[in-house]
This record gives C-alpha cells, structure tokens and sequence, in this order.
C-alpha cells in the first residue's frame, strides 16, 4: 500500500506551490501526493507546466493523485443539459491533463457538485440515474486515459446520493466500468457507516481509493478512529490502492469555510508544526496498517 497526504492540509486556498511541497512530502514519509484539480485551472494551465511538475515528482519518487469537488457548473448529474454539457467538456477536459502527470486516480463527489448547497432542489432518484447515464459516457475517456475515477462516499452534511458504502457498491455495479469505482474516507464514514471495517471489506476490489482522517479530521492517531480494524479489513482485502491523509485543522480561507472548520484543531498552526504531526501520522498508520 502507498501513504500520501492532501496538500490543502497546510494551506488556506485549495491551490498551491506543489513543487515546493513535492520534496516536503517526500522528506515526511510519504509516498503519494494528492493535488487539488482547482489548481489546474488557476496555477498550472499549460501542458508544459504539467510535464514540468510531473518531472519533480518522478525526481522525488512520489507518485501523484488528484482530488475533486465539482462545482454546481460541472455538475453530471442535474436536470439543466446545458449544465450537463459543461460538466462533460470539463472532465473530458481535465482527464488527459492528469494523464499527462500520470496521475491514475481522480477521486471525490464526481457524481455530483460540492459543495452541497441545501437550498437547492433534491431529487436524488432522477440525479443518481442521470449520473450513472452520464458516468457511462464519460468512463470511456477514463478508460481511454486510464484515469480511475473515484467515487467517494460523502456523509450526510456535504451529499445525499452517495453517504454508504453499500449506496455506492450499487451505483458503480451500475455504472459497469473498470474505471469508475468505489472511494472511501474515512472521516465521513465515521458519520454514516455502521461499522467501517465491514463497509471496506463490502467495498473489497471495487476499492480504488481511500482518504484517511479522525472523526474531526485531524490526522490519524489524533482522535478515536479504530485504525486497527481499519487496517486489519484493508489486509482482508489485499488493498493495494493509496490511503491519503485528508486532515483539515486550520480555519480560515477558502478552506476553512467549505470544509467548515471555525477553529483550529492543532493549538499553534506553524508548518513546523503540521510538518511534525504529519510525519508521526504517516509512520503511526504504516506501523497499525502493517501493509
Ligand atoms: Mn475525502
């Protein structure tokens, strides 16, 4: 198995310096690191900027991951076709941008848009059938670039098309593509499911991804989580995917406020700091895990 990190962790705003946080990761214990697809549309907009972070990547031995949240314009499964239609350009877009960095695995609330606004009208019935006709469609440029997509289970407060496990065995069997594929956190199932090491081992080989997180989404080891379980159903199923720490603890930015974090979860941010519970994290889950 493969241990990465989310880089959101030490910043405000979703997009940020990834060279300058390829070799940190690296020095920290970790494998992979996870960009945010926000930054290829603010930061790094070019194909050469792409190969260029690609190249510091392979320098450092860290493989890459990406994460989404679509936003209500890139929406795949609402009932404005219009909508529709932009959300197919932009990831028929944006999945040979992440070939192009090698990245194999595009996770979080494909299906839908986030974050989730209340207000609006749900239906989700419609909205599931239409993101599976819609998820049809677009598997094929997955395929053709052999992107995975993820599709991560939500808690409640942030979606309500996908919140189980189980909800989402039955929505990618449904789908039917070896690229579109089962995503778990651990944070929100903390929220929703019954029981986590069961809800992973229903997941088994439809399992491409998982983000790591405590029930506050501080780093693992920090809060009540049964990483023991965890790990031992992550053996059951020979997961060989990459766990990835998602910690938000800090409040403030664009962050704070989407993720909703009103105080900071470590007493005195600094990133000497972060960098310290980062590195504990990652060797605490290695030595639990013991995969
Ligand atoms: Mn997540």
């Amino acid at each position: 198995m493969k241990y990465g990190i989310y880089t959101p962790y030490w910043t405000h705003e979703w997009t940020s310096d990834y060279e300058y946080y390829i070799p940190k990761v690296k020095k920290l214990g970790f494998d992979v690191m996870e960009i945010s697809c926000a930054a290829l549309l603010q930061k790094y907009t070019t194909d050469d900027q792409l190969r260029e972070l690609k190249k510091v990547a392979d320098d450092n031995g860290i493989i890459l991951t990406a994460g989404y949240g679509p936003t209500k314009e890139q929406n795949l499964c609402s009932e404005d076709p219009d909508i529709v239609k932009k959300a197919m350009e932009f990831f028929q877009w944006l999945l040979p941008k992440l070939q192009i960095m090698d990245i194999k695995i595009l996770g979080g609330g494909l299906y839908s848009y986030w974050p989730l606004d209340p207000t609006l009208k749900m239906d989700r019935e419609a909205e599931i059938d239409r993101a599976i006709k819609n998820l049809r469609i677009l598997s094929k440029t997955a395929e053709d670039c052999d992107v995975t997509l993820g599709m991560e289970v939500l808690n409640r407060y942030e979606g309500y098309m996908l919140n189980t496990c189980a909800q989402a065995k039955e929505f990618i069997d449904a789908v039917g593509s070896s690229h579109v594929k089962i995503m778990l956190d651990t944070f929100h199932m903390s929220i929703e499911e019954d029981n986590m090491a069961a809800a992973i081992r229903l997941a088994g080989k439809d399992l491409c991804h998982l983000h790591l997180g405590e029930q506050n989404r501080r780093v693992p080891g920090k809060g009540w989580l049964p990483w023991v379980e965890i790990g031992q159903a992550l053996r059951d199923i020979n997961y060989q995917g990459a766990a990835v720490m998602e910690p938000f603890v800090m409040k403030g930015g664009t962050i704070g406020s989407e993720i909703k974090v009103w105080r900071d979860l470590v007493e005195d941010p600094t990133e000497e700091k972060l960098d310290k519970d980062a590195k504990g994290a990652v060797e605490f889950v290695r030595h639990v895990f013991g995969i």
